[in-house]
C-alpha cells in the first residue's frame, strides 16, 4: 500500500512531514499542539503567498480572505487536524485544494463579483477535546461556550488553559453571527472515506447526504484491588464487563440494518497491569441513515452494558458526549454544482464532516475525490495524483461558476 506520505499536490507536499506520528504511523495531528501550530503557521504563509488576508477568529478556525470580507462569501476550505495515527488527506486535501483552486482564479485574473474565503476549521476530528467539528458547531451557536470551555484534553487541561498556552484569547468563544451571516455558500472539498467513486468508477463525486453521527461514554464501575492477592472469584472487575459489552456489539447492531457502532478507545482506571481496574471508560461512536435508528441502536447497547455490569458485579452508565444530526444537502445547490462539473455521482457519507455543520445555517455542498484503498482515519488512505488534480479542477469550475467575473 502507498506510503501515505507519498502525496500528490504540492501544498500536501509542503506539510508532509509536519506531525508525523512515528509510533502509530500517519499523522496525529490535534488542536494547539505543535503540529497545529506549524500548520497554521504554513497556512498563513500559503494564504499570504497568493495575496489572501488571514484573520482567525474567536473560535479558533482560520479565514483567508481574497478581497474585503463582506455579504455573500462564497467560502471554500475543511479542516488541517486528524484522528490519531490520521491518514495524510482527511482533511488537508480540503484546504490544499482550495487554496490551488483560488491561487488559480488569482492567477488568472478573474475579478470576483463578491468576497472569497478559504477557511480551516480548528478540532474537526475532535481528536483532543472529544467534541467533533468544535470549530464549525462553536460558529454556528451548536456548541455552548460554557461547554466548550470546559473540554477537558487527556492530561485533564480545559480547552481555555490549552488556548491560553497557545497565546489565543477565547474569551469571545459562540456563536459567530458575523461570520455565519458573511457566508452565501460554503463547498467543502474532501478525500472520499468509503468506497462510493471505486465502485462509480470516477475520480470526483458530489454529497447528497452525511449519516447522523455521535459519541457516547459507557463507564463501568467495579472495585480496583491487587491482581495477586484478589482471588478471581473475589472480583467485580469492571474490564470483564466491559470487554462482555464491545463482544455484543455487533450482534445489537445486526437488528439496525445500515448502522455503525464502533468503539475505537477503552480506557482502564487507574491503569496499572497489576492492578484490577475500578473503572473502565468504552467510547462508542454510532451512526445509522435515520437519527432514531441511532437512538435506537444506541439504547439497546446500554441496556446490553447494564447486563454485562449486572454479570460482573458491576454497575454501567451512558452519557451522550457529542451529536451531530443526519444531513441531505441541498438538491438546488448540489444540482447547480453538478451542471458545472458536466454531472459528477452523488454519494452517500458514512464520515461526519464540517460542511454537515454548517448545512443547518448557510447554503453548502461538498465534493469528494476517489480514494483508491477505500479507507480513511488509518495511515492507508491515499489518493492518487491524477484525482486531487481532478478535485482541484472541479473545485476551481465550482467557484468559477459563483463568480460574476
Ligand atoms: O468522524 C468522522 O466521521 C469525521 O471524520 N470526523
Ligand atoms: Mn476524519
Ligand atoms: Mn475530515
Ligand atoms: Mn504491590
Amino acid at each position: 500500500m502507498a506510503d501515505s506520505g507519498a502525496t500528490s499536490l504540492a501544498g500536501l507536499a509542503e506539510i508532509a512531514d509536519i506531525g508525523r506520528d512515528r509510533k502509530r504511523g500517519g499523522y496525529s495531528r490535534h488542536l494547539f499542539d505543535d503540529a497545529d501550530r506549524e500548520l497554521r503557521e504554513w497556512f498563513v504563509e500559503r494564504a499570504t503567498r497568493i495575496g489572501l488576508g488571514v484573520e482567525r477568529d474567536r473560535n479558533g478556525n482560520l479565514w483567508a480572505w481574497w478581497g474585503a470580507p463582506g455579504p455573500n462569501a462564497l467560502v471554500t476550505g475543511s479542516h488541517l487536524d486528524s484522528v490519531p495515527g490520521g491518514g495524510a488527506f482527511d482533511g488537508p486535501l480540503g484546504v490544499v485544494s482550495a487554496l490551488d483552486a483560488v491561487e488559480r482564479l488569482v492567477r488568472g485574473g478573474v475579478r470576483p463579483d463578491r468576497p472569497v474565503a478559504v477557511v480551516v476549521f480548528a478540532e474537526e476530528e475532535g481528536s483532543r477535546f472529544g467534541f467533533a467539528c468544535l470549530g464549525s458547531k462553536l460558529v454556528a451557536g451548536q456548541l455552548s461556550p460554557e461547554r466548550a470551555r470546559g473540554l477537558t484534553d487527556a492530561s485533564g487541561r480545559t480547552l481555555a488553559e490549552v488556548a491560553a498556552g497557545a497565546g489565543l484569547d477565547l474569551a469571545h468563544l459562540g456563536r459567530d453571527d458575523e461570520a455565519l451571516g458573511r457566508i452565501g455558500l460554503f463547498v467543502e472539498l474532501h478525500v472520499e472515506q468509503g468506497r462510493g467513486l471505486i465502485h462509480r468508477d470516477a475520480p470526483v463525486g458530489l454529497a447528497a447526504s452525511i449519516l447522523g453521527h455521535g459519541r457516547w461514554r459507557l463507564t463501568f464501575h467495579g472495585q480496583g484491588n491487587h491482581a495477586g492477592a484478589t482471588l478471581m472469584s473475589d472480583r467485580r472487575d469492571p474490564m470483564v464487563a466491559a470487554s462482555a459489552l464491545v463482544a455484543g456489539i455487533p450482534g445489537v447492531a445486526a437488528a439496525y440494518p445500515g448502522s455503525r457502532a464502533t468503539v475505537g478507545r477503552v480506557t482502564a482506571t487507574p491503569g496499572g497491569v497489576n492492578v484490577i481496574a475500578s473503572s473502565v471508560d468504552v467510547m462508542l461512536d454510532a451512526r445509522a441513515e435515520c437519527d432514531d435508528t441511532t437512538r435506537a441502536l444506541v439504547a439497546a447497547i446500554g441496556e446490553l452494558a447494564e447486563q454485562c455490569a449486572a454479570d460482573q458485579g458491576c454497575t454501567a452508565e451512558l452519557v451522550e458526549e457529542s451529536w451531530t444530526g443526519g444531513v441531505r444537502f441541498d438538491t438546488g445547490v448540489s444540482t447547480a454544482l453538478s451542471g458545472a462539473l458536466g454531472g459528477v455521482p452523488a454519494l452517500a457519507s458514512g464520515a461526519g464532516h464540517d460542511a454537515g455543520v454548517l448545512a443547518a445555517s448557510v447554503p453548502t455542498a461538498m465534493l469528494f475525490v476517489r480514494n483508491p484503498t477505500g479507507i480513511s482515519h488509518a495511515p492507508e488512505e491515499f489518493a492518487e495524483a491524477a484525482d486531487c488534480a481532478a478535485g482541484v479542477d472541479a473545485l476551481e469550475a465550482v467557484l468559477r461558476s459563483q463568480l460574476g467575473g
